[in-house]
């Protein structure tokens, strides 16, 4: 099932492909229903926090610029200097921090890298650091800053961000998160599936009380396709309206605490987190609301 798709893989780091050629599907429902989107002059603080923030993802367009040539695998090889923990997936696609989708392996960065954009590597790969300040300063943080509301040196926060570098494919399921989301799209593509709490119970979640109750049991992939197994589970997952969202290099995508969101990598990727109110405040998980 996983070699189709990996001969979709674009070879050469720093080559775009284009959605054409990468046979994205953009359903007639995805473009009834898709996210708000601002560019990096329209939105300010005021808007984001009244119309968004807990509420509704956005897509924030050149939102998250950074010096390219930091970002390359030459440097980022030399700044992993050590081999590097990584994680392979079971099923070669799904990749959830958890023992039973995951293994940690340990490779040598130029191995890593290499395998990751110039594909020496059929087995998919997904790595997840701490950002290392030499890749942080290259990022202008100030549009982000602003929108937030917050001072440039937020040591809270940069401390918090993590850098996720992994090869076309790999795809994270369906779950949602307790805090707010700010993924940000440094190289490559990703297809982002948002799917609203109110849809919780069609999302079948894991058992509340099971560590994996932020976890959808539904294999977005499979049910697209018809597996029968799927289908006959998790009937209800049709009626779950999807929001598809294509995030490209400069975007960074919102989401709110509790969103279900299912993200898969288009192409070879880097991305970067950036933890926002971390504090679960007075949110309640969705499925944990009687
Ligand atoms: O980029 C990914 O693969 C997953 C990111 C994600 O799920 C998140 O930031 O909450």
């Amino acid at each position: 099932m996983d070699t189709d798709e990996s001969n979709s893989f674009e070879p050469l780091f720093g080559v775009e492909p284009s959605l054409d050629r990468l046979n994205i599907k953009i359903s007639s429902k995805s473009k009834q229903k898709t996210v708000s989107q601002y560019n990096v002059n329209e939105i300010d603080s005021e808007t984001f926090i009244k119309k968004f923030a807990s509420q509704k993802p956005v897509l924030l367009k050149g939102f998250m610029n950074s010096e390219w040539q930091s970002w390359t695998p030459d440097t980022l090889c030399q700044l992993f200097s050590e081999p590097l923990t990584v994680f392979t997936s079971l099923d070669n696609r799904n990749f959830i921090d958890n023992d039973l989708t995951c293994e940690k392996v340990l490779r040598e960065p130029n191995e890593l890298f290499d395998a990751i954009f110039n594909r020496h590597s059929q087995q998919r790969l997904y790595l997840r650091y701490v950002l290392p300040d030499a890749l942080l300063s290259s990022i202008d943080q100030t549009p982000l800053q602003k929108l937030l509301g917050r001072g440039a040196n937020d040591k809270d926060n940069t401390s918090l961000m993590r850098v996720w570098i992994g090869t076309a494919g790999n795809i994270t399921p369906i779950h949602y998160d307790r805090c707010h989301g700010l993924l940000s799209q440094i190289y490559g593509r990703k297809k982002v599936t948002l799917i609203s709490p109110k849809y919780t119970q069609d999302v079948y979640p894991h058992d509340s009380h099971s560590t994996r109750a932020h976890c959808s049991r539904v294999n977005l992939l499979k049910w697209d396709e018809g597996d029968i197994d799927q289908v006959t589970k998790y009937p209800r997952f049709g009626r779950a309206k999807r929001i598809e969202v294509v995030l490209e290099k400069g975007d960074i995508l919102y989401t709110p605490p509790g969103w279900w969101h299912h993200v898969e990598s288009v192409t070879a990727s880097v991305s970067v987190t950036v933890p926002f109110d971390m504090k679960f405040g007075d949110f309640i998980p969705p499925n944990m609301i009687i």
